[in-house]
């Protein structure tokens, strides 16, 4: 916007009043819808976008606790049902299976170990954590 002062300067006018652009993302924040955003409006946006965002952290960290849960599950079956199977393919005479998973029965123990004992280690470090965060 220009106009010309008394002396044919031209100058700009600034607008009395900030106005958002027809379409604009930010007209959102006008909660009561009287056409203008307040400190206040422009805080509660701000507050609910930061819980918003502390709600996807919160469910992606469950979903990944239950993810390494499951595997520790599963691993600890596996180790139970390990003598079984062993067990079933002596029954069913496939000695040379027998005989090869019992070859590998001392590495997959150790690994499995190890797995467990990292998920129960990583448990017990994140507890510790949360509890130090906690008394901050
Ligand atoms: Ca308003």
């Amino acid at each position: 916007m220009a106009t010309k002062n008394e002396f044919g300067v031209e100058q700009k006018v600034k607008p009395s009043k900030k106005v958002l652009q027809d379409d604009s993302i930010y007209a959102q924040f006008d909660t009561d819808g009287d056409g203008v955003i307040t400190d206040e409006e422009m805080k509660q946006a701000e507050e609910i976008m930061r819980l918003e965002q502390e709600k996807v952290r919160f469910e992606n960290e469950d979903k990944k606790e239950d993810q390494i849960r499951a595997m520790a599950w599963f691993a600890l079956w596996g180790m139970l049902l390990y003598p079984a199977v062993i067990l079933i393919t002596s029954i069913l005479g496939q000695e040379t299976a027998a005989q090869l998973i019992s070859n590998i029965a001392p590495t997959y123990f150790v690994a499995i170990a190890g797995l467990v004992a990292a998920f129960f280690g990583a448990q017990a470090y994140t507890k510790n954590k949360d509890k130090a965060a906690d008394k901050k």
